[in-house]
């Protein structure tokens, strides 16, 4: 008898720690993210409830009071810790594509595959297994700010909820939410009722730069943090960034952005060996630190790598620091050039960029935009903003810029008198600096003389031909254009960027074809000069002649310095 009841006992007090155990783990696995702002709703009075969780005063318009209790489950086993949470399905489902959509075809990325993800899912930890330590908790808050037009619902709120489960709740201040005049107002007015999120709207289509001007204008945290609208922040990605701001606010910090497969939503670890760069076109890319310098991270992996430029979407920045170096441009329009300017003025005018290894981000890259470009094309509107970016801070340097997008000129840029002045007043350093000391490896394109090529009257003229076309004789006129052509150290004849190109190297008796393709570093586009103005190709004996110019444009045939039709001029008249 005495031993039925010991076996009783231990069943049910078995039975009573399951049920707690189940309750417990029911109540944790809650996403912790979606809580309710409005409410902690539970048994107690509303009294107590606006003293233990002061109403804010933010986002009035934007945050419709929520109904009260939804689980009572919930609030009978801890009255004082229970939150309402949003309803991440329902959220989802109003934003979900129609039967039969392409699941492309809103956002340029499979809308699909990232709906039937949850927005608190696993993803693996891509950092050096060095960064796995405790980091510090006593830290700067944050607010976070995000732009978005048109995002997908899904990866908007993932974004979100990434943020508040990834970072200890004392460093998130709040995040402030830019909606740049979606469509669909719903779609950020609704998060509006997660804890710690603020939404604004622009009332008419602003871009990226003032909208994000406009989110970090709101921030009441001393460092702001920019994200795009499609990002996943993974585990201790807040801290390494916040420490470095810490120490030194002049300092402009990114994490190493992991990619988000467009397709799968498949979470990828990035190299932690990049670093940011361009070439002259002006545009960003990813570009391999040196061996050397990847042998030296090696000894420690976690140190900052400094970085010439920052792809932009993604950065924490003191607050203070950033009103002072005139936080952006804002008359650079929708997207694009943001990054460089930036990424110019931290560094002339007295700070520094870095990528910290420890942190890590994840993006959806895509391949188009999946949004318009009101105002002129996409490649328009980057011009423009480059061509701002340019002639403030490269002083002389843009030279190259325009050398090698020659159709940026044409482009209007607007005054630029304000952020010439703010360059003076904060005495930033010239681009020849930032050259020497940031990004040495970018070298000076070669000085080219241009002038035109001349048989007598004639000069060789690309008849207004493009690619694959042939180029003719035309009366010269020194007017430049189709008759300028430039002489490179390698031996190519350039017209802006089409170089001569010699079709093949196996000789024919006669027609050896000479077209414009762009330039490259292969052998067809080599000649030099020879005595007596032959033109030579520089691996064979066929010399640039116009023989043939009014049936096959310019060919290249056997050598022959008794011919007038291989004689060229070059004139820098
Ligand atoms: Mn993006």
């Amino acid at each position: 008898m005495r031993r039925n009841l010991k076996i009783f006992l231990i069943l049910a007090i078995t039975w009573i720690l399951v049920a707690v155990y189940y309750f417990e783990g029911s109540y944790k696995s809650r996403n912790r993210a979606l809580r309710l702002r409005d409410h902690q709703t539970s048994a107690v009075t509303p009294q107590s409830l606006s003293a233990e969780w002061p109403q804010h005063s933010y986002s009035p318009s934007t945050s419709p009071r929520q109904n009260v209790v939804s689980n009572t489950l919930l609030h009978m086993s801890s009255p004082r810790h229970t939150w309402d949470y949003f309803d991440e399905m329902g959220y989802i489902q109003k934003g979900s594509l129609q039967q039969g959509e392409d699941p492309y075809l809103r956002n340029r990325f499979n809308q699909q595959a990232s709906d039937s993800l949850k927005s608190n899912r696993e993803l693996p930890d891509t950092r050096n297994p060095m960064c796995r330590k405790k980091w510090p908790s006593n830290l700067p808050p944050t607010s976070v700010i995000i732009t978005f037009h048109n995002e997908a619902r899904s990866t908007l709120l993932r974004t979100i909820v990434s943020v508040l489960n990834r970072s200890p709740e004392h460093l998130i201040h709040e995040i402030i939410l830019v909606d740049d005049y979606s469509d669909f107002p719903e779609d950020g007015q609704e998060l509006a009722k997660i804890h710690k999120v603020k939404v604004i709207r622009n009332e008419q289509r602003e871009g990226l730069v003032r909208s994000r001007v406009r989110g970090a204008d709101a921030a009441t945290a001393s460092v702001l943090t920019f994200l795009d609208s499609h990002c996943e922040c993974n585990v201790d990605w807040l801290e390494p960034l916040l420490i470095r701001v810490k120490e030194d606010p002049t300092r402009v910090v990114c994490p190493v952005i992991d990619v988000i497969s467009m397709d799968t939503f498949q979470y990828i670890g990035a190299s932690a060996d990049l670093r940011g760069g361009f070439d002259w076109n002006l545009v960003f890319k990813w570009e391999y630190l040196s061996t050397a310098e990847r042998h030296e991270r090696q000894k420690d992996p976690t140190t900052p790598i400094r970085t010439p430029m920052i792809a932009g979407g993604l950065f924490v920045i003191d607050k203070v620091y950033f009103e002072k170096l005139g936080k952006y441009d804002t008359q650079m329009d929708i997207w694009g050039g943001e990054n460089l300017e930036i990424s110019f003025r931290v560094w002339q005018c007295g700070g520094s960029l870095e990528i910290i290894p420890c942190s890590r981000v994840g993006h959806v890259f895509r391949k188009r935009h999946p949004y318009t470009f009101p105002g002129g094309g996409s490649g328009n509107i980057f011009a423009k903003n480059t061509r701002r970016a340019a002639e403030v801070w490269m002083d002389d340097y843009k030279q190259y810029y325009y050398a090698a997008v020659p159709l940026a000129k044409n482009i209007p840029f607007g005054d630029i008198e304000e952020r010439m002045e703010l360059k003076e007043r904060l005495q930033c350093k010239p681009f020849k600096w930032y050259l020497a000391n940031v990004y040495p490896q970018l070298t000076i394109p070669e000085q080219q003389t241009k002038g035109s090529l001349r048989q007598g009257p004639y000069c060789m003229d690309t008849l207004g031909h493009l690619v694959d076309g042939i180029v003719g004789l035309y009366q010269c006129h020194d007017s430049g254009g189709n008759q300028d052509w430039a002489i490179t150290k390698k031996g190519q004849i350039k017209h802006l960027d089409l170089c001569l190109t010699l079709l093949n190297f196996a000789v024919r008796s006669r027609f050896n074809m000479v077209v414009l393709k762009y330039c490259d570093e292969s052998a067809n586009q080599q000649w030099h000069k020879r005595e007596g103005g032959l033109v030579q190709h520089s691996k064979i004996n066929v010399c640039l002649d116009s023989r043939y110019v009014k049936e096959k444009g310019i060919t290249a045939e056997r050598c022959n310095s008794a011919l007038e039709s291989q004689h060229w001029r070059f004139s820098t008249k």
